[in-house]
């Protein structure tokens, strides 16, 4: 019979699971899988540290909808990666990370790496944390947690594997590899509930729907469209699931925030359906301003602790987003909706009137350069379809202004953890996932220290992804934010230097640029991707503006 070890059980559970791609950093503790992959051409994207490799594999997840997989050895590989794993957990993306740990037989000897309970301490931020035992549970347990890992709601699981549990020969006949190991069973609404939901959005004056992460994860872009076309509803959407309707559908209203905008008593929306919606941090919390605590809430979630967290559901529908619009769009086409064009004009005007106040900005003809006048001409000359990848804090908020998308998936940004430093793990992810799809990773200065040296990771694996830094010598939401609460003349370890950041990334081999004037960045940005390497556009940019979208959660303080 054949004797394999515990880590090609490991990789063969994983090829089973339709794993093609791995994100780590070795460690003795992980020796047999890195050597069953070898064996097995499974690529390991290796890191120059474990948070970017956690990063990397929710980056690969977000963008694919999919399961990102990240290995890390014991003792400090697992302890760098836990601000992937707590963001991957408040954020529920469908991460496995595997974790080496120091033997079985050498428990509480002070070894190596060892004398941590690393179950212990990533069980609050995990869905499950397991340490196997024995080599033959092996395949039985990562696929458990293969389809805890994808199964809704979706969220990290850890395994924890001591070095002898992996390195221990078994009869291969004896660990079984198991089937069913991806389940797709999305959960359907319960018809009354669909025939409430309907009957509260054809007797809404100002309907609106908020299509969540959860619509983004539940691939709903179709049945959205679908729905939105047959109802005549606008639509505004979380970050993920930017691009779930095209940018430019004259139905799309931007993102969460800007329904801010419809402010007027006779443009607050009076009934929201809630695809896969979070409530919280985007959709202002507590605050009315987004969505209007009058509005009653059609609340559609596979995870029902969502429901009623922060607003009362006049509807609450436990279920998958696309299954529940596939449910309303069978109802929709016999129904007779009432004309909302004037509705749909009010959200239109309030876009128009939000981009007529930016002109001014953009209109900028001295330097230093407005960012908004950076990310507009990064957006202008971006190639189609580029997945953007948004860091820092400031940073991303002036790209939510401009960003266009027209494919789901391809925008990626901060969640409810809110980890600066995370933008060039999560790029080096999506660029893996999507060979054939340019990446741009726009980053603040201060942001872009926590992992700089991922530039050799991108260079070494040949990821050509254009990381643009916004320069502005500053950690600028950190100092605005003094400005604001404690004065101008009291900041304190919020300003920074400017700093040559691509020469850095010059240094590992990549491409490099500074630049200082408006007119020279659309041009370099396209001289970026096309060099085909990865790429580091320094751009300074001017300190002093703060994006309406910042100062609206600051106004909360
Ligand atoms: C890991 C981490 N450390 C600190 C913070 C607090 N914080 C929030 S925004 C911010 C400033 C970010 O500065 P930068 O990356 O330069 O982006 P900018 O705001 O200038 O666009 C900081 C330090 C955080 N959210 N995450």
């Amino acid at each position: 019979m054949a004797k394999v070890t515990g880590g090609e059980l490991v990789v063969r559970t994983l090829m089973k699971a339709g794993v093609t791609n791995i994100f780590g950093l070795h460690g003795a503790h992980l020796e047999t899988i890195f050597q069953s992959c070898l064996d097995h051409k499974i690529p390991v994207t290796d890191t120059r540290h474990e948070v970017a490799a956690g990063h990397a594999a929710e980056g690969y997840a977000r963008s694919t909808r999919g399961l990102g997989v990240a290995m890390v050895t014991a003792g400090p590989g697992f302890t760098n990666v836990i601000t992937s794993l707590a963001n991957a957990y408040l954020d529920r993306t469908p991460v496995l990370y595997i974790t080496g740990s120091s033997g079985l037989s050498e428990a509480e000897t002070n070894t190596l790496q060892s004398g941590l309970d690393q179950v212990a301490i990533a069980t609050p931020i995990t869905k499950w944390a397991h340490r196997v035992t024995v080599t033959q549970n092996l395949p039985r347990l990562v696929a458990q947690a293969v389809r805890m890992t994808t199964s809704a709601p979706t969220g990290p699981v850890l395994l924890d594997l001591p070095i002898d549990v992996l390195m221990t020969q078994v009869d291969e006949e004896s660990a079984p590899i198991p089937e069913n190991l991806q389940l797709d069973s999305p959960a359907p609404p319960q018809p009354r509930a669909v025939d409430e939901a309907m009957a509260l959005l054809k007797a809404a004056q100002r309907p609106l729907i908020m299509a969540g992460v959860g619509a983004y994860f539940a691939g709903a872009g179709e049945e959205l469209r679908a729905f939105a076309e047959a109802s005549g509803i606008p639509v505004f959407s979380d970050f993920q699931a930017h691009g779930l309707l095209p940018s430019d559908h004259p139905l799309y209203g931007g993102t969460y925030h800007k329904m801010a905008d419809l402010s007027a008593p006779e443009q607050r929306p009076d009934v929201v359906l809630a695809l896969g919606v979070r409530f919280g941090l985007f959709t202002l919390g507590m605050n009315d301003l987004v969505v209007p605590l009058a509005a009653k809430i059609i609340h559609v979630e596979v995870d029902a602790k969502e429901i009623g967290r922060l607003r009362q559901a006049a509807v609450a529908i436990v279920a998958d987003s696309r299954e529940t619009l596939h449910a309303l769009n069978a109802r929709a086409k016999s129904e007779k909706w009432p004309d909302r064009g004037k509705w749909q004009q009010a959200v239109r005007n309030a876009k128009v009137e939000r981009c007529k106040r930016m002109q001014e900005d953009l209109n900028r003809t001295a330097p230093p350069i407005h960012p908004l006048q950076a990310v507009s001409a990064i957006v202008d000359s971006m190639p189609e379809d580029t997945i953007v990848i948004g860091d820092g804090a400031e940073a991303y908020h002036w790209m939510n202004e401009v960003i266009r998308q027209n494919k789901p998936g391809g925008y990626i940004t901060h969640g409810f953890l809110g980890a600066v430093g995370m933008g060039l793990g999560l790029s080096l992810g999506a660029q893996v996932a999507n060979p054939k799809r340019p990446v741009l990773c726009l980053v603040g200065d201060g942001a872009i220290g926590f992992t700089i040296a991922e530039f050799d990771t991108m260079a070494r694996h040949k990821l050509p992804i254009v990381a643009v830094v916004m320069n502005n010598h500053s950690w600028a939401a950190s100092q605005h934010f003094q400005e604001i609460v404690s004065g101008k003349n009291r900041l304190l370890g919020t300003e920074l230097r400017d700093a040559n950041y691509h020469e850095v990334a010059q240094a590992f081999g990549c491409f490099g640029r500074r630049v200082t004037k408006i007119e020279e960045l659309g041009p370099v940005i396209k001289e970026a991707f096309a060099s085909g390497k990865p790429a580091c556009v320094n751009v300074s940019i001017d300190v002093a503006p703060i994006p309406p979208e910042v100062h609206l959660l600051m106004s909360r303080h």
